[in-house]
């Protein structure tokens, strides 16, 4: 969704419930650097007129008596006081804190892994629980070492075409890792960015509310291709959500299905 603020700081759409409150924040600590901006230069420029060479030859001992720079400083200590525990914060703890975090069996909810230079999300199926994975089933059709003899396993959808797909409207849990490097997964639209740590899965969470197919990128300095490993996060309809995951869950034969 295009607002005043999305097209005032440039931003992609805000697609994301917790999106505005971020782009809120944003634009109160843009308004109170041009405050302080507009502050400063007019200083310098009253600092130039009053101590021009020909009108102040001489020093003045006693220095500045008025307390209104005290004042200022004060005011704008207190501003930055507000938006930081007043906006910021809780901003940061609502996504951030553990306890915040939406009950899993209420979102829909993903790993998504990355490596150079793509993007793979698993799914848990229709029964809710991630199969079994370990270093030994690990090849080339097989790249997160899904165990093919897990039952929680047998419905899970593996997408490796660094496409994301999650239902408006409802939570999504994002479990973030990686298979070599450091990546960073992030989707601008969904306000919405966490470092992909090899050997760590970190949660994060969103909902989308906007339908719509949004990039993902990776913010993350991460080898030669990095540039090229972009995705598509696909925010689409509860329905259209189901369809897409019964085309790509398999139940009998493949375990795991690949695009
Ligand atoms: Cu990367």
């Amino acid at each position: 969704m295009e607002t005043l603020i999305t097209k005032l700081l440039h931003l992609p759409p805000v697609a994301s419930e917790h999106g505005q409150g971020l782009d809120n924040l944003m634009l109160y600590v843009h308004l109170l650097m041009f405050a302080l901006l507009l502050g400063w230069g007019a200083f310098f420029l009253y600092a130039l007129w009053r101590f021009r060479q020909s009108r102040s030859a001489k020093a003045n001992p006693e220095g500045v008596r008025s307390h209104v720079s005290s004042y200022l400083e004060v005011g704008v200590a207190v501003v930055e006081g507000i938006l930081l525990i007043g906006f910021a914060v809780p901003l940061w703890a609502r996504g951030a804190s553990f306890e915040n975090f939406p009950d899993e069996k209420e979102a829909t909810v993903v790993k998504v892994i990355g490596r150079q230079f793509n993007w793979m999300a698993w799914y848990p199926g229709a029964d809710g629980v991630f199969g079994r994975s370990a270093p030994e089933f690990v090849g080339d059709s097989n790249p997160l070492g899904v165990d093919p003899d897990d039952a929680n396993g047998k419905d899970d959808v593996v997408v490796e075409s660094s496409d994301v797909y999650a239902p408006v409207g409802k939570p999504v849990v994002a479990h973030i890792s990686s298979l070599d490097v450091i990546h960073s997964f992030s989707v601008k639209s969904m306000r919405v960015t966490q470092d992909a740590i090899p050997g760590l899965s970190i949660p994060v969470w969103f909902t989308p509310t906007v339908e719509g197919t949004y990039q993902i990128t990776c913010a993350q300095l991460c080898g030669q291709g990095h540039s090229s490993m972009r995705g598509l996060f696909h925010a689409v309809t509860p329905a259209e959500f189901t369809s897409w995951l019964g085309e790509h869950t398999r139940t009998s034969g493949e375990q795991v299905s690949y695009e």
